[in-house]
């Protein structure tokens, strides 16, 4: 204890005096006054030349210029929250996969051969009616959602009424718009109750997206349903 005071002192009085030529055996562990009276004085001269040395060759500028970076990091990155969660919901899709949208609705191909009452009941199940199309940006939208291979599919377009010369939607809207293929609809056979537009694969290319009112019971290779989301 003797010795590790002594070497205490002797670091205190190198930096101070430069030199502890001779250990003091009065110095007990209880004694840290002398110590520190000694360190008191050496303290201020190393205090009073450091400060001005930095002061002098370092100046406080950077540490200012760092600090603000800073702030307005922090302040872009609390303001990114919110943005990030509004916009969310109008990314969200409003069909979900493997439906097309189209003006607020959903558009599904569904392959298959089958007659007109079997291509109703496959959109039912989705939810949906076999597609009505309004006006020719709607006729372009559902004709590119036909595969290239096929050559026609169901639209929701029969005769009702007397006599079932009136074609009508099945959705109910308005017969507003229509694309019939030339000389369509031709009620051949007097029974073409029902309605398909021409696919890709048609052998007369000309009729691609043209309409052609059919035997209810003829078998397509698929339908177009359309559904409010
Ligand atoms: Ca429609
Ligand atoms: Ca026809």
């Amino acid at each position: 204890m003797a010795r590790s005071g002594c070497t205490l002192t002797l670091v205190v009085l190198t930096l101070a005096l430069s030199g502890c030529l001779q250990p003091n055996p009065d110095f007990q562990p209880d004694d840290p006054l002398p110590p520190a009276a000694d360190a008191a004085p050496v303290t201020p001269p190393l205090d009073a030349g450091a400060p001005p040395a930095l002061d002098l060759a370092s100046p406080p500028p950077p540490v200012v210029d760092a600090a603000p970076p800073i702030v307005p990091d922090l302040v872009a990155r609390d303001l990114a929250p919110p943005p990030d969660l509004a916009p969310a919901p109008d990314l969200k899709p409003p069909c979900p996969t493997g439906e097309a949208a189209f003006a607020g609705h959903c558009y599904r191909v569904i392959e298959g051969w089958m007659s007109y009452p079997e291509a109703r009941q496959a959109c039912k199940a989705q939810g949906a009616l076999p597609v009505s199309i309004g006006s020719a940006t709607e006729a372009a939208a559902v004709y590119a959602l036909i595969p290239k291979n096929l050559q026609a599919a169901w639209i929701g377009l029969i005769r009702t009424g007397d006599g079932k010369k009136a074609f009508v939607w099945e959705s109910g809207e308005p017969l507003s718009y229509t694309a019939w293929a030339p000389g369509e609809p031709n009620n051949s056979g007097y029974q073409e109750d029902c309605a398909e537009v021409w696919g890709p694969a048609i052998s007369n290319p000309s009729l691609a997206g043209g309409w052609n009112d059919d035997a209810c019971s003829t078998l397509r290779a698929a339908v177009i349903c359309e559904r409010t989301p």
